[in-house]
């Protein structure tokens, strides 16, 4: 047997988003779920409707203690989840002061179990007024966007540290809502999405300067230098006014392994393709971000251009999503990311896997990897499985399992997976056992 270990202070957890956990959330998302194209689509297909609302989903928005204290119990010492905008601002520029408070309840239930909070401000959904105004093609979206984590920034400044500005917003989200169709607004528009990709860009710049700014302003908040070193070291400023240290300010996309092919061309082809894809936003951003974050799920075998590579064997197929799943791949993706030379986190990587014979297995694989990536030079600061709980996945409904812990829909009662325990003690012991 051997023993990998992983750097001193590196951050191990786990990961949720509001609209996947909280429950009973008012926006695009929940109207789309109910609306008739939506329900008459599913029927359609011959799938019932009621596994496609999420309503309450985890009913982690009043279960959130509960859900930490599993963190705990599971050696995690970084949770990430994201604040649902709808819920802080239901009306355009009127901010609801209980909702804030409850975010600062939430982050306070982590501090005290002694988890550090990781928050994505943006994970998929929006405000229902601001996707009347035209959403992510509004050209006024990045200063509204702005004027929202101004005022979630400013309340929980105190006692974080480390924001995410966009969840997977141009890998994903932009894809499936403005030239696939297949999320809310449901466009086929190639224009539209360049420009809904264009204005998120803008708005992670403009949310990045004022979290800059916040935190410059109030030199005590985020971090405690004294508790957390190793992070305070790792931020350089950006702009000459900023100085803040106490902060670190992310981007999050989702990026896919594309191997090569055998063929001189192809290859070409595909590796355009990849970094199209995979570093949009990062290239578009720089500098302004302070870390990435890395949501590896597994490799595309064949690109949207067309070639299919035949030079890595058949993987497992991740039969709920229908992802060749490739361990190697994030390897590859964490070396890729080394050009940009910002710290890296692992913000996401899971399995769906209802019965968890697979999940160990795959947990341990993609840990080996991340592991020799480490050794060859990539700055990896966590490693945070997705997800804390099994929930509502996106247009695939409540079928498939994440959860290192499993949920029960109907009494919301949780009970841990067995490789739950098993991640708990690499957790413990910061190495991999192989
Ligand atoms: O559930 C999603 C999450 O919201 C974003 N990243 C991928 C996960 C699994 O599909």
């Amino acid at each position: 047997m051997s023993v990998f270990k992983f750097p001193e202070n590196f951050k191990w957890g786990s990961a949720t988003s509001a609209h996947q956990v909280e429950g009973d959330n008012h926006n695009d998302w929940s109207e789309w779920e109910v609306s008739k194209l939506r329900v008459e689509s599913l029927k359609l297909k011959g799938l019932n409707p009621d596994n496609f609302i999420s309503g309450k989903a985890c009913d982690s928005y009043n279960r959130y203690e509960e859900d930490f204290d599993i963190v705990k119990k599971l050696n995690q010492n970084i949770h990430r989840f994201s604040i649902e905008w709808s819920r802080i601002e239901p009306e355009e520029g009127k901010f609801n002061q209980n909702e804030i408070q409850h975010y600062i309840n939430v982050v306070n239930a982590l501090k005290e179990r002694g988890i550090e909070p990781m928050i994505t401000l943006w994970h998929f959904t929006n405000p229902i007024w601001f996707a009347e105004k035209g959403g992510w093609l509004n050209p006024d979206s990045p200063e509204l966007f702005r004027r929202f984590i101004k005022v979630v920034v400013s309340a929980l400044k105190d006692q974080v540290g480390l924001w995410i500005t966009f969840n997977e917003a141009t890998t994903v989200y932009s894809s499936f809502a403005y030239l696939k169709g297949f999320w809310p607004p449901q466009h086929k528009n190639i224009f539209e999405w360049r420009m809904a990709n264009r204005n998120i860009v803008r708005a992670h710049t403009e949310a990045y300067k004022e979290i800059k700014k916040i935190y410059n302003n109030s030199p005590s908040s985020g971090f405690n230098k004294e508790v957390q070193p190793w992070i305070s070291k790792k931020v350089e400023p950006r702009d000459p006014d900023v100085t803040s240290h106490n902060v670190m300010v992310g981007i999050v996309e989702s990026n896919v392994f594309v191997p090569d092919t055998k063929n001189i061309f192809t290859t070409w082809l595909r590796r355009k393709y990849k970094q199209l894809r995979n570093f949009y936003f990062l290239d578009q951003a720089t500098p302004y971000y302070d870390f990435i974050g890395l949501n590896y799920y597994h490799m595309d075998r064949r690109t949207g251009l067309g070639q299919k590579s035949e030079v890595v064997p058949k993987q497992d197929i991740n039969e709920d999503m229908g992802w060749e799943l490739c361990p190697p791949g994030i390897y590859n993706c964490l070396l890729d990311l080394k050009k940009y030379k910002k710290p890296i986190f692992i913000t996401e990587n899971g399995i769906s896997d209802r019965t968890d014979q697979k999940r160990k297995k795959f947990i341990k694989d993609h840990l080996y990897w991340s592991w020799k990536a480490v050794q060859d030079g990539v700055d990896v600061l966590g490693y945070l499985y997705w997800s804390l709980l099994d929930n509502f996945e996106w247009h695939h409904g409540f079928g498939p399992r994440f959860g290192l812990v499993e949920v029960d829909y109907k009494t919301f009662e949780r009970h841990i997976r067995p490789s739950a325990y098993e991640y708990a003690k690499i957790c413990q012991t910061n190495s991999l056992e192989l």
